[in-house]
């Protein structure tokens, strides 16, 4: 078989890609991210890294194309490792050299020097893959050939999955590496979609009885609105934000039947209904503008709602409220005077103490033999309002990580419990069980009904990434055997008010933060003055950090009152302003 690397055949290969002069691109929270034009030649060189990370760990990888949250005209890639988790951190600088190099020959060196080393001169493995996904983004053809011609310039096989989710393609690599390696056709043999709805559904179908009760006819088995009566069953209206989600969220509605729950879609990308992605809908501009989404008009007050984001791997829950009620805190652009309120919001928080108190309830039935020296654990970010941490502390009485923002540093932090419960307020997050609680799970499951649900749970959770699709039916199976409103999810504690917003700066590199982003370290000063401002505020707290997908500062700020939280934030984002460069007026 062919060598692993021919500089020519990559050299003719890369000459397709040239890399914009001014462009410069950083790995940053969740992979390359930029305006979709510029992308091309990162995305080749991602696939030439996926299919190098093959190489090197005999294993199948993948990537993502998607830009998530992000609008519609920007892309991106994330890579995904052999056990369906992300690349490394420890190869986040040699991936932006890769991507950072000014022509062909800087290409091919890269490659063979830093990544491939001596597994350059070996031959091609026949039987590796990278497994390639991409959301709905109109860039997606155009991005997905150049993934593939960088796996292939590698002679490695490159399987392309069409529209996915990104937990799914995670789902996928790890599924792809636990088949036994054989070769039928041209390639490896590789996993289809329906594996990953057979796995989540089939935990699901065994946690729910098959449904008793025929639906009427309207659907509306217990009502349209949640705000009364039982938790379970009644309407669930999903914003799919446009994006990736819709067509595979649909795939949901007979197993959602089973408890009663009938799915109406909205958001979902129908070019009739003009909608466009991430554009006020979906999962960022639900929590962070706490404002229903489009497509929501005709939505009743008090309706059981959720959202997700572009690439369908977060997912938070709301209400619409009427009247102008609903929570504190919105987010505009620093300067803008606040929306008017209209959501009572469910966000990544809460979904996290779901999660917890129903793990919590189970782990109680379990044998305490079961349970000696296993460690549960949540994991957070500086964003989690102060109210869930003290829930965690005071109630719950978890320990508590705080890490970075960016779900790599929660998925790590969480591998380190047996039982790591992890989710940013912005939805993103999962549910991690190690191979020793699993292995004591499997052994009393058929004694224990408690051991026996707990394991359907890690079968029902995505295990490599957060996922929305898989997100859903937790909290609607926890929604129901506790038989909660959301309402009553939503009393477990009173989130204090905040505020989120973001300024632009000419150079965001130059904010440079310590202590999981919780202070500024640079700009030199920056610190000391958000520190002497938060003081003057009754439980105030904020902090600010260069986003890493998108140009922009973020800033977030908590307080005792909404008013306070807007103004500390205000005064926050001025600070910002002023000392770190800030660009346009002033906020
Ligand atoms: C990505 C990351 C998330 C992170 C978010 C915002 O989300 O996967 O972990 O919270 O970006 O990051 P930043 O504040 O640095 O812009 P997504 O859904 O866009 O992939």
């Amino acid at each position: 078989s062919p060598q692993v690397f021919d500089p020519d055949t990559l050299r003719r290969a890369s000459s397709a890609y040239t890399k914009p002069a001014n462009f410069h691109p950083s790995y940053g929270t969740a992979g390359f991210r930029a305006n979709a034009s510029l992308l091309p030649s990162t995305v080749f060189r991602c696939g030439l890294l996926a299919a190098a990370r093959a190489i090197l760990l005999n294993a199948h990888t993948g990537l993502m194309i998607t830009a998530s949250h992000n609008p519609v005209e920007d892309n991106g890639v994330k890579m995904v490792d052999p056990d369906g988790g992300m690349m490394p951190q420890s190869f986040e600088a040699v991936a932006a050299e890769l991507a950072n190099c000014d022509d062909d020959d800087a290409v091919v060196a890269v490659l063979r020097d830093r990544v491939l080393g001596e597994q350059a001169s070996c031959s091609s493995p026949q039987t590796l893959a990278v497994l390639v996904g991409h959301d709905t983004r109109p860039s997606a053809p155009e991005l997905l050939a150049a993934a593939l011609a960088g796996v292939r310039a590698l002679n490695v096989h490159a399987r392309s999955y069409g529209c996915v989710t990104t937990p799914q393609l995670h789902f996928l690599v790890r599924a792809a590496n636990q088949l036994t390696p054989s070769q039928d056709g041209p390639g490896p043999a590789l996993p289809e979609l329906q594996v990953y709805f057979d796995a989540i559904l089939g935990a699901f179908s065994e946690l729910t009885p098959p449904p008793l009760l025929q639906q009427p006819a309207d659907g509306t088995a217990a009502g349209g609105s949640d705000s009364g009566g039982s938790g379970s069953g009644g309407t669930l209206y999903v914003d799919c934000a446009n994006g990736v989600g819709a067509e595979q969220i649909q795939r949901l509605v007979p197993a959602l039947q089973r408890l009663g729950v009938e799915l109406r879609l909205r958001n979902t990308g129908d070019p009739a209904r003009g909608g466009q992605l991430n554009h006020r809908c979906g999962a960022d501009f639900v929590q962070k503008d706490r404002l229903p989404p489009t497509d929501f008009d005709d939505v009743p007050a008090g309706a059981r709602c959720c959202s997700v984001d572009g690439d369908a791997d977060r997912l938070v829950y709301f209400s619409p409220v009427g009247g102008g009620g609903g929570d504190a805190g919105t987010a505009t652009e620093a300067g803008t005077a606040a929306a008017p309120a209209g959501i009572s919001l469910l966000d990544g928080d809460k979904v996290a103490m779901l999660a917890a108190v129903y793990i919590g309830d189970i782990l109680n039935q379990l044998p305490s033999e079961l349970l000696e020296g296993i460690q549960v654990c949540c994991v957070q970010t500086a964003y989690a309002n102060g109210a869930a941490t003290a829930y965690l502390r005071d109630v719950l009485r978890l320990p508590t990580v705080c890490t970075p923002t960016g779900v790599k540093y929660l998925h790590e932090a969480a591998h380190s419990a047996d039982l790591g419960i992890y989710f940013e307020s912005n939805g993103h997050g999962t549910v991690l069980f190690s191979e020793q609680l699993l292995t004591r799970l499997r052994a009393a499951a058929e004694g224990s009904p408690a051991a026996r649900e707990l394991l359907l749970l890690s079968g029902l959770i995505n295990q490599t990434v957060g996922d929305a699709i898989s997100g859903v039916l937790l909290v609607e199976l926890i929604l129901s055997r506790k038989g909660w409103t959301l309402r009553d999810w939503q009393a477990l504690y009173t989130d204090l008010p905040s505020r989120q917003l973001k300024l632009k700066v000419a150079d965001r590199g130059c904010i440079t933060t310590g202590d999981a982003e919780r202070v500024c370290v640079t700009p030199a000063g920056l610190q000391d003055a958000i520190q002497r401002t938060v003081e003057q505020f009754p439980r105030g707290r904020a902090f600010a950090r260069p986003s890493g997908t998108e140009d922009a500062v973020r800033v977030y700020a908590e307080a005792d009152t909404q008013e306070q939280a807007d103004e500390l934030a205000r005064r926050v984002a001025v600070q910002v302003y002023d000392m770190a460069g800030g660009v346009g007026p002033r906020p």
